[in-house]
């Protein structure tokens, strides 16, 4: 084949309203298509190149080094998107990383997100103390620098909250951007000790089948954790994509619990009690549990379901006319690697299967990508995720029959973007 048939077999549609195949995005794809290939995609061509022109930057040196590094001034604009604190407080409340305006899976530590039942502390490591009692042999107390003598583990892992998404639930789409709709949710490479090495060493009771995690907040937020998930995959993490935890993510030690809602992973941790039982928490009764339709609660449904979002195109991120787009967004699943990602430019008619971004981890965020030729009419895209037990992300119908409309927690359903012929993206029920 010659690389122009190549190219052509490569844009060929795979799927209803102009979707491509994914191997454009494949490891090497472009390559071997050759530039051809790439230049699709490019917005403008020149058709002949202009003289180059010295830019102001390079006609006086530039900044002079720093002992800590900034982001670009014209990066300004990309913020969390901060709601306003409950009444009466500063900082119980939420704010959601923009993830329309982040590309890969990596959450740079500035814009995790945040979630806060009464504010951030301001810890002195020195001070601080972890304490592990309650039924056990020998009880702890750690320093800060005698957790640092431990030897630590380094683990790419999501967290998101269970209440991110709730939107979803509303009869009427609400209006908002990715990050503001989704964007309880990030994804970070978490160092530090294995929880179940410290378990041992305290010598845990053989009637000791809870922990329970205590916050050196204001709130003082506690959860019951089982003994199982401890000695699994939970981890202290320390370190947050290499240095330090954030105090907002909880310095400067937190519980991390891999694919489990956002709220177990107790920050500024101090104290561990191994119990006989959960101790039923607050956070774990009157919150964090899910209503059924008649009239129960579920609770301890810690798993985070399988999902998937399309970053771009998406809300307030405008098209610019019809033509090549690359479609992209995030997958993760609560119970391990994300096995496939489909996507649909037809509201659901028919789906393409799209290129995952490798490495693909467990209980990581993962990023997909297919090419997209836009005809410039009105189009719903969206996507949906299978993880490797070979769970599919429910539709949003398929979610409300199971579990009705008054839970609050653990939506995973999916939601649609709507591209419209004027260039703008909104959200759509599907
Ligand atoms: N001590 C303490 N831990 C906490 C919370 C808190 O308010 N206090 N919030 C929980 C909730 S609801 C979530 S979703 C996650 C958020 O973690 P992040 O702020 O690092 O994103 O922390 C959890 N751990
Ligand atoms: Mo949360």
């Amino acid at each position: 084949m010659s690389q122009n048939q190549q190219i052509t077999s490569t844009l060929e549609p795979v799927a209803g309203n102009g979707l491509l195949h994914r191997r454009l995005f494949l490891t090497g794809g472009a390559a071997t298509l050759g530039a051809g290939a790439l230049g699709l995609l490019t917005a403008r061509h020149v058709t002949a190149a202009p003289p180059p022109e010295v830019p102001e930057w390079m006609k006086a040196p530039g900044a002079p080094l720093s002992g800590y590094g900034r982001r670009s001034r014209f990066e300004a604009g990309v913020q969390r998107y901060v709601a306003t604190p409950a009444a009466g407080t500063t900082g119980a409340g939420a704010s959601r990383t923009p993830l329309e305006r982040l590309n890969g899976m990596i959450t740079p530590n500035a814009l995790h997100f945040e979630r806060h039942h009464s504010g951030i502390p301001d810890i002195d490591p020195e001070q601080h103390r972890l304490l592990i009692h309650g039924l056990v042999e020998r009880p702890l107390v750690f320093s800060m620098d005698a957790l640092h003598r431990y030897p630590m583990v380094s683990r790419i892992q999501f967290l998101e909250c269970s209440g991110n998404s709730r939107t979803i639930i509303a009869a009427a789409p609400q209006s908002g951007t990715c990050g503001q709709l989704h964007g309880l949710l990030s994804c970070s490479e978490w160092t530090g000790i294995p929880l179940g090495v410290l378990l041992e060493e305290a010598g845990v009771d053989p009637q000791g089948r809870w922990l329970l995690m205590e916050g050196a907040d204001a709130a003082a937020m506690t959860r019951s954790v089982p003994l199982a998930k401890a000695m699994d995959d939970a981890l202290l993490a320390i370190y947050q994509n290499g240095e330090a935890l954030r105090p907002e993510q909880g310095y400067p030690v937190r519980l991390f619990l891999p694919g489990w809602e956002g709220n177990i992973s107790v920050k500024w941790l101090r104290r561990i009690a191994v119990t006989r039982e959960p101790t039923m928490t607050r956070d774990e009764t009157s919150k964090y549990t899910d209503l059924l339709p008649d009239g129960r609660s579920l609770m301890f449904t810690f798993e985070m379901g399988v999902k998937s979002v399309i970053t771009s195109p998406s809300p307030g991120l405008a098209m610019q006319g019809p033509g090549l787009y690359e479609i992209s967004g995030l997958a993760w699943s609560g119970a391990g690697r994300i096995r496939r990602v489909e996507i649909s430019a037809d509201g659901g008619e028919s789906w393409a299967e799209a290129a995952l971004t490798e490495p693909v981890l467990s209980k990581a965020l993962t990023r997909f990508r297919l090419p997209w030729r836009w005809d410039g009419g009105s189009a719903v895209i969206m996507s949906r995720a299978v993880d490797e037990t070979g769970t599919v992300q429910p539709t949003r119908e398929a979610l409300i029959a199971e579990k009705g409309t008054r839970f609050a927690y653990h939506i995973n359903g999916i939601e649609g973007w709507q591209v419209a012929a004027n260039n703008e993206v909104t959200n759509v029920h599907v």
